[in-house]
């Protein structure tokens, strides 16, 4: 079939994404209280450069400045995070409200929105209170937390009314995969018994996913219950997704790990909120380590998305295991490889280890969503790229990032192919990310951002191409009618 020329509809938003612990610093400031990442960065080997996001990027001194480069830009929108305990400090149901949090987001959302620029708000994007991890095991009790964080989410939706699409959680794999399994992210919990400090990671993680859906709903519940008709707003979750491809395409046992591999890492959520079920791949293989659901917390997350948020970055080839998975096993008994059984190569290489760019995977993995979900509104809430070697070159030529241009291109184009060819409703696109800035265990040495920061030189803000590349891209196919 030919290509129709790709258009996306005139009301399509664009623009690029951060989070709370990534890019604000601050950390005691207005009566701030600890996350679970504040702790994690100070145990010794956990982050690559052994930084901390104590400074980051002082984003919450330099509101008007970010602002200005999203101006620059030219986006429509923008995503950034809530830090749960800069609104309670705690973070409990009973624990003191902070109201000089409170302020802060409250101005930020007022100033975006007088620049005409509109919010997208992740309520969790991992930094746990600190005291929540200590108190009863964070999301490792679902009682707790979920009622805990019900509480929070219904203090903000009260509180910035103004915002009008919520996002409960960021990328619940990586907290309950990274946080609870291999122990990569915060708290911290791994299976090595010997290096753990606590936990079982062949049943945390899944307890975990258990509870974040619980907490999604929950906060869901409360959005359309009480504020969802005065304000007029809409709230769903953001899941990881990484596209797959068989390492072998003749061979039925790696096209099934393939299928299995997103059932183990998007259907593991998207399953119980479109269809109240957990992926029957992840019954057969977890048995009873799975949590089961029962009729009323089915029925609690079930339809509890007005939108799916996606993050996509990267695909593999996938390869069938037929040796049986240990206790610990997360993937899907699987492994994941960047070089197919014919030697193709799944995309150039990157600073991550694990993100190889591979546009067509966008514009498949968009399509399996779609099909799989009944057609949902997509919101693409993070895609970007690193550069290898990007924070070792000399500024004038980190400024010149066109790798970072071409990728932008890459991914758009596949985006609008799947929009306008194959049908796929997909509204928004939040590129990652506006601004270098502290990438988890990688630190500062991976830089995603459309812009340089200058952590050493006074946190200046240097716009690269493509920061003024990605409205373009977006402009020439947005339709104007
Ligand atoms: O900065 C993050 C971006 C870049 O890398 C953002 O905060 C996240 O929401 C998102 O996940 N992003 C990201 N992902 C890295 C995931 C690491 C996966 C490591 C897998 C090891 C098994």
């Amino acid at each position: 079939m030919a290509e129709t020329k790709a258009l996306l509809p005139k009301d399509f938003l664009w623009g690029f994404a951060t989070a709370s612990y990534q890019i604000e610093g601050a950390p005691t400031a207005d009566g701030r209280g600890p996350s679970i990442w504040d702790t994690f960065c100070a145990r010794p080997g956990k982050i690559a450069d052994g930084s901390s996001g104590a400074v980051a990027c002082d984003s919450y001194n330099r509101t008007s400045e970010d602002i200005a480069l999203l101006k620059l830009t030219g986006a429509k929108a923008y995503r950034f995070s809530i830090s749960w305990s800069r609104i309670i400090p705690l973070g409990g149901r009973n624990d003191p409200i902070n109201p000089a949090g409170i302020a802060f987001y409250k101005k930020f959302v007022d100033d975006l929105l007088a620049e005409g620029i509109i919010p997208f708000v992740t309520l969790f994007h991992w930094d746990l209170p600190d005291e929540l991890d200590k108190r009863y095991g964070g999301p490792l009790n679902k009682e707790e937390f979920t009622a805990d964080f019900g509480h929070y989410a219904r203090t903000l939706f009260e509180a910035i009314p103004k915002v009008k699409h919520w996002i409960t959680f960021n990328e619940p794999w990586c907290s309950a995969i990274l946080g609870y399994n291999t122990g990569l992210f915060a708290p911290g919990h791994t299976s090595d018994r010997k290096k753990s400090d606590v936990g079982d990671s062949s049943t945390e993680c899944w307890i975990v996913g258990h509870s974040l859906l619980l907490a999604h709903g929950t906060a869901v519940k409360i959005y359309r219950e009480e504020f969802k008709e005065k304000a007029g707003g809409e709230i769903g979750i953001t899941l990881n997704g990484d596209a797959v491809y068989p390492w072998d395409p003749e061979d039925p046992e790696d096209v099934e790990a393939a299928e299995r591999k997103l059932e183990f890492s998007i259907s593991w959520f998207a399953d119980p909120i479109y269809f109240g079920r957990y992926p029957e791949s992840m019954v057969k293989q977890l048995g009873s380590r799975l949590p089961t659901w029962t009729p009323e917390e089915a029925a609690l997350v079930k339809g509890s998305n007005d939108f799916y948020g996606m993050n996509h970055y990267t695909a593999n080839y996938i390869k069938h295991k037929s040796t049986p998975p240990p206790a610990d096993d997360f993937l899907g008994n699987l492994e994941t490889l960047f070089i197919s059984k014919s030697g193709e190569s799944i995309g150039p290489e990157t600073q991550s280890f694990w993100l190889r760019p591979n546009p067509q995977g966008f514009r498949d993995l968009l399509n399996w969503l779609s099909k799989r979900y009944n057609y949902p509104k997509i919101y693409c809430t993070e895609n970007g790229t690193s550069l290898k070697g990007e924070n070792d070159l000399p500024i004038e030529e980190i400024l010149e990032d066109d790798f970072r241009v071409e990728y932008f291109r890459g991914y758009i184009d596949a985006l609008a192919k799947a929009v306008s060819v194959d049908g796929v409703n997909v509204r928004a696109y939040l590129a990652w990310s506006l601004m270098d800035n502290f990438e988890w265990a990688e630190g500062y040495e991976t830089r995603f951002g459309v812009t340089f920061v200058d952590y050493a030189g006074g946190q200046k803000r240097w716009p690269k191409k493509s920061a003024k590349a990605v409205g373009p891209l977006f402009e020439a196919i947005i339709a104007k009618e």
